[in-house]
């Protein structure tokens, strides 16, 4: 039986990930944290407690309490906000790793996960279908977190055994929650945006491209990952992974086909810089090879599914 933690449980993937989680090991293995009050957390069936990662006594009492199996390690500031407040970034998303790698090795939590990025390639890096091993130089406080993280997950591995295992994900786009303070988020707006019949001004430049993919496509490499047997997890660091590469103009365009009054207008502003330097595509043979990852969602499928499933989500 699997006793599972999650930190950051309220965020992006947090929320979708622990209605898995909870359906995968029942209710009363799961226990969600975030930093948010409880009356505020979304996830009514869920055990909740509010937790600072960066409370290591907090966090260790919890983990002593709860004995998880698995720590799924979520809890970070995103690429856009990060630009707004690096220090308070690396700090939560520094600290916070280091302090959930210490607790899982002290008291012996037999696996943990953590999300890496795409942003933790730069502007030296190749961006068509940018290798898992490159140059990476990333240039954002976001950037250079994830890329330390990596590097220590891989030092927890290779020193203490850890099993931590680790993706990069590219933007993520879903229906059922809201992302924060990323690069990314206008890929979820936009569709919100569309649904309720108003036009959307877009914060990036219409032929940006970049590594995006489909929510559940994320949520079934994460658990396919953590379920895999620890002989095929060859990169301790993170693996890159592919989803579908699109521009804010593509997602318009797919949208518009289901909705053609649907308008966008193009504003870049900070955020454009952080798009910018990182890549169009990713090549992600090292998780296919390894642990058979198949994504499943092409960027067709992935505007039906969710234009069809977020006007019910949202009524
Ligand atoms: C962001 O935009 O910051 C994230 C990411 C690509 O890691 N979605």
């Amino acid at each position: 039986m699997e006793r599972i933690l999650i930190t950051g449980a309220a965020g992006q993937i947090g929320a979708e990930l622990t209605k898995f989680l909870i359906d995968i090991h029942g209710q009363n293995n799961v226990l969600a944290t975030d930093i948010i009050e409880p009356n505020r957390y979304p996830l009514e069936d869920a055990r909740y407690r509010k937790l600072d990662v960066l409370d290591s006594n907090a966090l260790g009492n919890i983990v002593q309490k709860e004995r998880p199996t698995q720590i799924f390690h979520l809890a970070a500031l995103l690429s856009a906000k990060s630009e707004k407040q690096p220090l308070t970034a690396w700090r939560l998303n520094m600290d916070g790793l280091l302090a959930i790698l210490e607790v899982a090795r002290e008291l012996k939590v037999p696996k943990v996960y953590w999300p890496s990025s795409i942003a933790v390639f730069g502007p030296d890096t190749p961006s068509q279908n940018t290798p898992q091993n490159t140059v990476m130089n990333p240039i954002t406080a976001y950037g250079i977190s994830k890329l330390a993280g990596e590097r220590w997950c891989e030092y927890y591995y290779r020193k203490y055994q850890l099993d931590i295992r680790s993706l990069r994900y590219p933007g993520l786009i879903g229906y059922k929650s809201m992302p924060g303070g990323g690069t990314t988020d206008y890929a979820v707006e936009i569709f919100r945006k569309a649904i309720e019949s108003e036009p959307y001004e877009c914060f990036l430049k219409a032929d940006t491209y970049l590594p995006m993919m489909y929510m559940g496509d994320a949520i079934n490499a994460t658990l396919q990952l953590m379920q895999a047997p620890s002989t095929r997890i060859k990169v301790r660091s993170s693996y890159n992974l592919r989803g579908i590469s699109c521009s804010p103009k593509d997602l318009f365009e797919g949208i518009k086909k289901f909705y053609p009054a649907f308008q966008i207008s193009y504003k870049p502003d900070y955020r454009q810089e952080i798009a910018d330097h990182w890549p169009d595509s990713i090549d992600d043979r090292e998780a296919r090879k390894d642990w058979g990852w198949q994504p499943q969602f092409d960027l067709e499928l992935m505007i039906k599914e969710i234009l069809i499933n977020l006007p019910k989500y949202l009524l």
